[in-house]
C-alpha cells in the first residue's frame, strides 16, 4: 500500500510496552506490536465463539442471534458453554480485545511523543463495557446479571432492567449521563458549525482565522473559550457522559433496589418541612 510522505518520518522503533522490538513493525498502514497481536487474537477466537453461539441458537435472523449469560443460579461461578460459558468466554475475548486495542494506542502515542487522551478516553468506553458486564454482575453475585450479547435481545434487557427500577429517568446519575451526551451534541454542533464557517468560506472569499472564532462568541455570548479549550470541553463532556452512564447502571441494584422515583423522597424528609 502507498505510504504518505509524511508516514515514514512518523515510523519509529521503540516505545513499546511488552515485547521489545519483536512485533516493532507496519503491515500496510497498520503499526502491528504486541497488542495488535493480542487483538486479533482475541477478536478472532471472541467471533468464532459468537458463530458459534449462534449456530446452536434456534435462528440465523441477525436482528435476534442472542448469545445470554448464566442463569442466576450459576452465580459466579462457570457455567457449562452452551448455558452461558459461551457468554463468558466471549466476555473475556471482548476485554481481551478493548484492552489491547487501547495499549496498542498507548504504543502508537509513546512512539509519536504524544499524550495519551486517546487511550485514556477510549479506557472510560471500556469501563462503561465493563461496569454492565464485570462490575455490577460481581456486586449483585451472578454472571446473570449481565447483558445478552444480540441486537433485539440487549435493547430488551435494557428495557427490563429500566422498568425493574419503575422509571429510570428518575435516577440522579442517569439524569446527569444524559445531561452530558446532550451538551456533547451541542458543544460538538457548536465547534463544527464555527470551524465550518471560518475555514470553508464561499468561493472567492478568504479563509479566516480562530480570531473571528473568538469574536463570534464574545459578540454573541461575551465569552470564548478559544480554540485549545474548546476541545478540553468537548473531552470532559464526552467522557462525563459515559462514565455517569456506567455510575447510574452500577448503583442500580448494588446501592438502591426500589423504583428511583422513590428515592427523592430524601427532599420531602429534609427537616426544613417539617
Ligand atoms: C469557542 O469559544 C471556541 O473558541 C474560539 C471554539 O473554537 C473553535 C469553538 O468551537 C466554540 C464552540 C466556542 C464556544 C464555546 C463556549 C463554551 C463559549
Amino acid at each position: 500500500m502507498a505510504m504518505l510522505s509524511f508516514e515514514r518520518k512518523y515510523r519509529v522503533g521503540g516505545g513499546t510496552l511488552l515485547g521489545g522490538d519483536l512485533f516493532d513493525f507496519w503491515v500496510g498502514p497498520f503499526y502491528v506490536g504486541f497488542f495488535g497481536v493480542t487483538t486479533i487474537f482475541f477478536s478472532f477466537v471472541g467471533i468464532a465463539l459468537i458463530m458459534w453461539g449462534a449456530a446452536i441458537g434456534p435462528t440465523w435472523n441477525p436482528w435476534k442471534i442472542s448469545i445470554a449469560p448464566p442463569d442466576i443460579s450459576y452465580g459466579l461461578t462457570l457455567a457449562p458453554l452452551r448455558e452461558g460459558g459461551l457468554w463468558q468466554l466471549i466476555t473475556v475475548c471482548a476485554l481481551g480485545a478493548f484492552g489491547s486495542w487501547a495499549l496498542r494506542e498507548v504504543e502508537i502515542c509513546r512512539k509519536l511523543g504524544i499524550g495519551l487522551h486517546v487511550p485514556f478516553a477510549f479506557s472510560v468506553a471500556i469501563f462503561a463495557y465493563f461496569s454492565l458486564v464485570v462490575i455490577r454482575p460481581v456486586l449483585l453475585g451472578a454472571w446473570g446479571f449481565g447483558f445478552p450479547y444480540g441486537i433485539i435481545s440487549h435493547l430488551d434487557w435494557v428495557s427490563n432492567t429500566g422498568y425493574q427500577y419503575l422509571h429510570f429517568h428518575y435516577n440522579p446519575a442517569h439524569m446527569i449521563a444524559v445531561t452530558f451526551f446532550f451538551t456533547t451534541t451541542l458543544a460538538l454542533a457548536l465547534h463544527g458549525s464555527l470551524v465550518l464557517s471560518a475555514v470553508n468560506p464561499a468561493p472567492g472569499e478568504t479563509v479566516k482565522t480562530p480570531e473571528h472564532e473568538n469574536t463570534f462568541f464574545r459578540d454573541t455570548i461575551g465569552y470564548s473559550i478559544g480554540t485549545l479549550g474548546i476541545h478540553r470541553l468537548g473531552l470532559f463532556l464526552a467522557l462525563s457522559a459515559a462514565f455517569w452512564s456506567a455510575i447510574c447502571i452500577i448503583i442500580s441494584g448494588p446501592f438502591w433496589t426500589r423504583g428511583w422515583p422513590e428515592w427523592w423522597t430524601w427532599w420531602l424528609d429534609l427537616p426544613i418541612w417539617r
